[in-house]
């Protein structure tokens, strides 16, 4: 019988302790959740942010880039200039859905874009810092030829495809800001951090 008295007893601890877990798996909950918010309300700040991000006047938006394309003829140098000038460079077209893009925007001229071998032959640099060898690339047939004396700066012609040209003529150029996708990487890094 007392054996019997101790089971109950024993028992009745085993439905205290399994009671008393269950109050903290419910305060654990109730914590994670207000953390989820505290946590979640500073991203979704971000997100808008992001998406109600809009181009200046006259730039044009695809994805998260804005381009501009200028057509007052420039060297490849001063093109780049006057895009730092404007907060932005000459546009890195590293992806094949951003060539296929500016195919359709450079309809009947030539302009130049942030791509060169001018540090070293045949060594082509994206002025955005995306690797070259990863890259998708457009050339057009027979280019890059280094024409004569040296040709060390892309251009895009009207059909979408490349060529290299001597970097001191002069062409229309396109710029591009990436804001969205700098804020983009810095989200990424707080995530992370
Ligand atoms: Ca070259
Ligand atoms: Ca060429």
């Amino acid at each position: 019988m007392s054996q019997l008295s101790d089971t109950v007893d024993a028992l009745k601890r085993n439905i205290d302790g399994i009671s008393q877990l269950s109050d903290i798996v419910d305060a654990l909950k109730r914590d994670m959740g207000s953390e989820r918010n505290r946590t979640a309300a500073p991203m979704k700040c971000v997100g808008e942010t992001v998406s109600s991000q809009q181009c200046p006047d006259d730039w044009r938006r695809h994805q998260r880039s804005c381009y501009l394309l200028v057509d007052t003829p420039e060297t490849w140098r001063d093109a780049r200039e006057d895009c730092h000038q404007l907060q932005a460079d000459l546009a890195s077209l590293t992806t094949a859905d951003e060539q296929t893009y500016m195919g359709t925007q450079v309809v009947g001229g030539t302009y130049w874009f942030g791509l060169s071998d001018i540090m070293a032959e045949g060594d082509w640099q994206w002025v955005d810092g995306t690797d070259f060898d990863s890259a998708v690339t457009n050339w057009a047939q027979h280019e890059p030829n280094n024409l004569k004396k040296g040709e060390d700066c892309a251009q895009i012609w009207h059909n979408g495809r490349w060529n290299d040209q001597t970097c001191t003529n002069k062409h229309a150029y396109i710029c591009e800001k990436r804001t969205g996708k700098a804020l983009a990487l810095l989200v990424s890094q707080l995530v992370e951090a």
